[in-house]
């Protein structure tokens, strides 16, 4: 059975009653209750869902019987009459008050009883004149700093990451269906491409009550703000910035409206100049004739792909980027799907900075259905995750041995994540690598080298030859940090030369390589590893994220190293082992 919300979910709901009580003023030690029991389950192992079935909800530091109560209801149902109730008392404008870094429901609540400020706009505007400052507990500083924090919640970028998407959109759908009669429902635009970022929520529905629907989907409970709202639409603001488009459709144009609403704005005018050609039109209502108005398609989104003469198009790759060509022609590539994955090749545990066990981490993979999966800790320049020496290694060797011996024919490869130094040296000696069965390496440290010096730097690490996999190769973090200045086309081309393969790192932060950088790699011959990067089992997750950019890659099962069944890669693997070993004259 599965439960209708997972730990995320769980922690937010716990946090925002938190925040609400603290808006209406009640005492500390209730607020705190909440946010301690948050912070529990944010740090759980386990999954929620699992431990509620198995009755075992008190045994989270923190949650009691009024606790264990409301959990257990939101699982249930995903939502939480009690705090219905209590967002109910406040206007929704104010609760987005609390996005602003530093102010904190108390001045929240403050302002709003004092001013009667319920908006952003109306924060800045009150800041700007001046009218905060001299409200109780304020002052000139606390005034400047909203200001400050005002303007850069404008800035951060207003694309999210995809994950953060995927998840709040999945709630929405979940909720709207049990609040109205939803017949169809699907993800449409940047999200159902699985762009890295989005920059809102496109979301499709077909219902014989639009107007329920619309009307519905404008209360649900993380709705701050609506946009716009008509018989069979509506655009609303969530809490955390996010807005999403709801459209609701006839049955018969439900394939005509996912094509269009999926985009890319550029692949639907490509498409619809191949359709003026035929003498058609097409638009979200469907395929026409123009001279008949005949309706050609418009209920099923392959058939309409087949009617103008094209292979049906994969989301991932509709970004006018040739695949109409492409299709066109009846020359696609057949896209590596998550059922090709046998393993995952970047994992941590608790030997660095993961925070399980590895002998937990494997069960987690073998439990996914991998038959292997690298373990890949940190080295010890990377003093921070208490990076392993070549001591440490030839402990954690016997180690992998004796749980291989248990897990069988389940396999873990013992490998590594090292550090590249920032002369491009390797933080490992090749003596260290040579009891490895898999070798990945990472930029960590000294990230702002200039433009050359890193380029270097990265071409001399992939030039040992016991090195099989490059990870995250452009180390951006979304809205925290940009990627490297590096030629990462001449990384890619040395890379391509030499073997080395090139990381699609799932983490939902990095996505890294996306699509773009993945295909290009495709296109020098290099060859994919799609990794999680986990650091504790329910990220192994990830997985569909990294498998969607190396989809938007137009990546196919042979291009990824991590698709080939244990015996192959442990063939390739002990290939380029030897490989090494007689570079340096050991055979
Ligand atoms: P985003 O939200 O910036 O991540 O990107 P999208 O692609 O989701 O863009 P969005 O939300 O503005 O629109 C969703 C889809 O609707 C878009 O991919 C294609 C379709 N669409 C929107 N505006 C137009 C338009 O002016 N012409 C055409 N042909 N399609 C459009
Ligand atoms: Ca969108
Ligand atoms: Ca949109
Ligand atoms: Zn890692």
């Amino acid at each position: 059975m599965e439960t209708a919300a997972r730990n995320s979910d769980v922690v937010r709901m716990l946090e925002e009653i938190g925040d609400l009580l603290e808006v209406k003023g009640e005492q500390n030690f209730r607020v705190n209750a909440y946010r301690k029991a948050a912070r529990a389950i944010a740090d759980l192992r386990e999954d929620i869902g699992e431990l509620y079935l198995a009755g075992r909800l008190r045994e989270i530091p923190g949650v009691g019987e009024a606790l264990e109560q409301k959990i257990a209801e939101f699982l249930e149902t995903g939502r939480l009459g009690y705090l219905e109730r209590l967002q109910a008392e406040f206007p929704p404008g104010l609760l987005t008050l609390l996005e602003v870094p530093g102010l904190g429901p108390r001045r929240a609540r403050v302002l709003y009883e004092t001013l009667k400020i319920e908006s952003l706009p109306a924060l800045e505007q009150a800041a700007r004149s001046g009218q905060i400052r001299d409200l109780p507990g304020m002052g000139e500083k606390v005034e400047a700093n909203i200001l400050r924090e005002l303007e850069r919640l404008k800035q951060r970028s207003t694309r999210h990451p995809l994950e953060f998407g995927l998840s709040q959109a999945r709630d929405l759908l979940a909720q709207l269906r049990r609040s109205a009669p939803v017949a169809q429902a699907a993800f449409a635009g940047s999200l159902r491409r699985m762009r890295d970022t989005i920059g809102d929520l496109d979301l499709l529905v077909v219902s014989s009550e639009p107007e329920r629907v619309a009307e519905a989907f404008t209360r649900l409970p993380r709705v701050v703000d609506v946009l716009s709202h008509g018989p069979q639409r509506a655009s609303v603001l969530l809490r955390g910035g996010l807005q999403a488009d709801l459209r609701i459709v006839p049955a018969e144009s439900w394939g005509a409206a996912l094509q269009y609403f999926t985009g890319s704005k550029a692949h639907n005018v490509h498409l619809r100049e191949l359709a003026l050609r035929h003498g058609w039109t097409l638009n979200e209502y469907g395929l026409f004739d123009v001279k008949t108005g005949e309706r050609l398609a418009g209920e099923d989104e392959d058939e309409l792909y087949r009617r103008l003469g094209l292979q049906p198009i994969p989301p991932e790759l509709r970004e006018d980027q040739g695949e109409i060509e492409a299709a066109l022609r009846g020359a696609l590539p057949a896209l590596v799907t998550l059922d090709d994955i046998r393993g995952d090749l970047h994992v941590h545990s608790d030997w660095t900075d993961g925070s399980a066990p590895l002998a937990t981490m494997a069960a987690a993979a073998a439990a996914r259905g991998y038959q292997y999966m690298a373990i890949t800790d940190h080295t010890k320049s990377l003093g921070v995750a208490r990076g392993l020496d070549e001591a440490r290694v030839l402990e954690q060797r016997a180690l992998v041995d004796r749980l291989n011996a248990e897990l069988a024919p389940f396999r873990i490869l013992l490998g590594t994540e090292m550090d590249i130094k920032r002369d491009g040296t390797l933080d490992l000696a090749n003596e260290a690598l040579d009891v490895m069965d898999y070798v990945s390496i990472s930029v960590h440290s000294a990230m702002n080298q200039p433009r050359e010096q890193m380029t270097e730097r990265m071409l001399r690490a992939i030039s040992n030859p016991y090195v099989t996999t490059l990870n995250h190769p452009r180390g951006r973090l979304l809205r925290r940090r940009e990627a490297y200045e590096v030629d990462l086309e001449r990384v890619i081309e040395a890379a391509a030369q030499r073997g080395v393969a090139l990381e699609v790192n799932a983490q939902p932060e990095r996505m890294d390589l996306d699509g773009f950088w993945a295909r290009r790699a495709i296109q020098a011959g290099a060859r994919l590893t799609i990794s999680t990067d986990s650091h504790a089992p329910g990220q192994l997750d990830f997985m569909p994220l990294g498998v969607a950019s190396a989809r938007r890659g137009w990546a196919t099962r042979r291009d990824v190293l991590n698709t080939l069944p244990l015996d192959e890669l442990l063939d390739f693997l002990g290939a380029r082992k030897a490989a090494a070993r007689h570079a340096r004259g050991l055979t």
